[in-house]
């Protein structure tokens, strides 16, 4: 469903405001790139925000890696943003009842709500966990992906698992704009979920560790998913994070024109 519009178009119709500014983004900007920059070192995370920032429509941080995180990481990580016209992502992945993940949200030292548009949760602890991310960054216009699937081998988002979450983001449209998935997951033609998807590289097929990788083409074309998360792919090589974002960007975005043809 829905492979035949383009971003532009779905942004026109879509209910759900975070998803509208990211398909408007992806449209302006011509990317489909999220980059995972998972370095533990504050410099080096705003210097590779800094040179991946004109390929990507969306940065993806694990913001609790960092050993000299301060405030003013954030701080300038939100005028990158403004910037190079990109969307923040902390991959959190929250796992615990309501009224605690209320909290892991907006207080603590990382605040990640008043700094992160986007930002995910697993569902097995129940509903409850979506409210009390909503009843948080709803007022703020943040929104949330639920984790339908992962992409690391043996992973146990699967069967019932999956369908439950996607039964759960039905509920909650006006917070859950998509998913954390290897397929799209939409039921009907007025559904419209946004499936970001890791575990994409072109050149290798795994990291040892269980992650599994699957081309652009495969992410977007095969499976219909709309934006690919590159990590290690694109920051690896440290002399060439540029031309990785560059490569990743271009093949993205040529697996989407392919599949806006079919
Ligand atoms: F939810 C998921 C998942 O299923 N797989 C992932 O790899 C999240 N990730 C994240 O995407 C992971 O935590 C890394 O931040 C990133 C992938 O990085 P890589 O270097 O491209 O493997």
């Amino acid at each position: 469903m829905n492979t035949f519009k383009t971003y532009g178009d779905r942004a026109k119709s879509h209910s759900n405001a975070c998803a509208r500014s990211l398909l408007e983004l992806m449209e302006r900007k011509q990317t489909n790139l999220s980059v995972a920059v998972d370095v533990t070192k504050k410099a080096e995370l705003l210097s590779i925000a800094n040179a991946v920032g004109p390929y990507v429509c969306v940065l993806k941080t694990h913001i609790d890696i960092v050993d000299d995180f301060d405030q003013d990481l954030v701080e300038q990580l939100e005028q990158l943003a403004k910037t190079h016209d990109f969307m923040i992502f902390e991959d959190r992945k929250f796992a615990d009842i309501g009224n605690t993940v209320k909290h892991q949200y907006g207080n603590g030292i990382y605040k990640i709500a008043s700094w992160s548009h986007i930002t995910n949760a697993h569902t097995v602890p129940g509903e409850g966990i979506i409210q009390g991310l909503k009843d948080v960054g709803l007022p703020l216009g943040r929104g949330l992906l639920l984790l339908a699937e992962m992409s690391s081998k043996g992973a146990l988002t699967k069967g019932d698992y999956t369908t439950e979450s996607v039964a759960m983001a039905r509920r909650h449209q006006d917070f859950v704009f998509g998913f954390i998935a290897q397929q799209q997951m939409n039921q009907t033609d007025d559904e419209d979920f946004i499936v970001m998807t890791p575990g994409v590289g072109l050149d290798v097929k795994g990291d040892g560790l269980g992650q599994q990788y699957r081309t652009p083409h495969q992410v977007i074309v095969d499976s219909g998913c709309d934006v690919i998360i590159v990590g290690r792919g694109v920051y690896g090589n440290p002399d060439q994070v540029q031309q990785q974002s560059a490569r990743y960007r271009d093949a993205g975005w040529a697996a989407y024109l392919e599949r806006c043809q079919q």
